[in-house]
């Protein structure tokens, strides 16, 4: 089923200059890119994004994190969208990410770990309304491939 889903370029990646590279594992994969913005997230937006987290012990270092830098965050569609990108960013803890995933090729940390990607459908359709009003149409090249 072609599916959308929320993926956003975590501070830590954006200043270590890596949004170029992740964006391109993410092209190169397939999925098309419908939604794009780099943006600074203010307190709330981050609040309201990791709202299920608000009585974690780390929800603060959280927020402080995510709001300590610009952000890219992205509307990604595809075959599988959801699952296919948590396959691709790999476990949360990026120290038992494997090496081929996103988290597991840039990042040892599981707190500053480079990027987040919906777990669910409803997940999905929840953080891109945070984020989105509509999304861009167009089709790829390697889209309708007919033989
Ligand atoms: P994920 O779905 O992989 O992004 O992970 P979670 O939704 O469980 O957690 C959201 C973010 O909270 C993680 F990306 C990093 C942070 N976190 C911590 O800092 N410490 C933890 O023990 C768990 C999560």
């Amino acid at each position: 089923m072609i599916e959308r889903t929320f993926v956003m370029i975590k501070p830590d990646a954006v200043v270590r200059g890596l949004i170029g590279e992740i964006i391109s594992r993410i092209e190169k994969k397939g999925l098309k890119i419908v939604g794009m913005k780099m943006i600074h997230l203010s307190r709330e937006e981050a609040e309201k994004l990791y709202s299920i987290h608000k009585d974690k012990p780390f929800f603060n270092d959280l927020i402080n994190f995510i709001t300590s830098a610009p952000v890219v965050v992205m509307a990604v569609e595809g075959e599988s969208a959801v699952s296919v990108m948590r396959k691709m960013i790999g476990p949360t803890d990026s120290k038992e990410a494997p090496p081929g995933t996103i988290r597991g090729d840039f990042s040892c940390s599981k707190s500053m770990n480079i990027i987040h990607a919906s777990d669910s459908l409803e997940s999905a359709n929840r953080e891109l309304s945070i984020f989105f009003k509509e999304f861009l149409k167009y089709s790829r090249t390697d889209e309708k491939f007919v033989f």
